[in-house]
């Protein structure tokens, strides 16, 4: 059984283990479809048309499933491995054992940007930017750019303690968990981290930067969190919503997964921590 454990408790195997398993989704040429994948989505997603991945109630579930795909990809590498979740509210400073150079590298340099060391760094020649918007091939980062601060655990808790899923009009405009969590709308968590991180996990590209799969896999534990808080707050919107997906509906690009799918993550992996 797969689980899920925080990153600030692996051993020095498991990030290792880990690390590898990355660099050889990227050397394949695997680990670039899912940066498109997820580019696809982000240009796509609009607040008065068709959205899925993002701005949407389905933001929770398609990130679960995409989460599980590339987790199932880093598996076909090493059975062993699983995808960690960083906790920002806890490890909330560039100091933090995330960024040291045995797992993910720290900030990048104040000229450009770029990383420097770490498995990702452009000169190891094993982490390429190809899926980019622009000539830089480098991964790039700025922790904690112009001071911003990671959400802290109250700023959490204040969002945990919201009743309903989701509220029309179902976009970035909405109140209820769905979308503070996202951070369209109040103290704003999920987008703020992508923010302070910088580079290319400010950008449509965000899955370039490892750390991705590290933040989306704490935001999809805040929400086995709050489904254990809300034992009766379904997923909304129930049916017949246009332009966005129901309980019921299959999500693109897979079409053959629903939001009530996904409602129940102990079907495919558990966390360390109970929620
Ligand atoms: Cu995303």
């Amino acid at each position: 059984m797969t689980v899920r454990k925080n990153q600030a408790t692996l051993t020095a195997t498991e990030k290792r283990r880990f690390v590898d398993a990355v660099l050889e989704l990227k050397r394949t040429g695997r680990y670039d479809t899912f940066v498109t994948t997820h580019n696809a989505f982000i240009m796509g997603d609009r607040d008065d048309s068709d959205r899925v991945g993002h701005r949407s109630p389905s933001f929770l579930p398609w990130h679960r499933r995409f989460l599980l795909e590339f987790e199932q990809a880093l598996q076909a590498v090493d059975p062993e491995v699983t995808l960690p979740y960083w906790d920002w509210t806890a490890d909330r400073t560039p100091r933090s054992s995330l960024w040291a150079p045995d797992f993910l590298g720290g900030t990048g340099r104040s000229r450009d940007g770029r990383v420097m060391d770490g498995p990702f760094a452009r000169s190891g020649n094993r982490w390429t930017i190809g899926v980019r918007v622009d000539g830089r091939d480098f991964l790039r980062r700025d922790l904690g750019a112009g001071g911003r601060q990671l959400p802290t655990r109250a700023e959490v808790d204040s969002v945990l303690a919201m009743e309903t899923y989701d509220m029309p009009p179902w976009n970035s405009a909405s109140d209820g968990f769905r979308n503070h969590l996202e951070g369209w709308r109040g103290v704003n968590l999920h987008n703020r981290v992508h923010v302070w991180v910088g580079g290319q996990m400010a950008t449509g590209v965000s899955p370039n930067d490892p750390v991705f799969w590290l933040h989306h896999a704490f935001v999809d534990k805040l929400w086995a969190d709050w489904q254990a808080r809300h034992p009766r707050s379904p997923y909304l919107p129930s049916g017949g919503t246009p332009n966005v997906v129901d309980i019921g509906d299959t999500m693109r690009p897979w079409n053959d997964v629903t939001p009530a799918d996904m409602l129940d993550h102990t079907r495919f992996y558990t966390f360390d921590t109970a929620a």
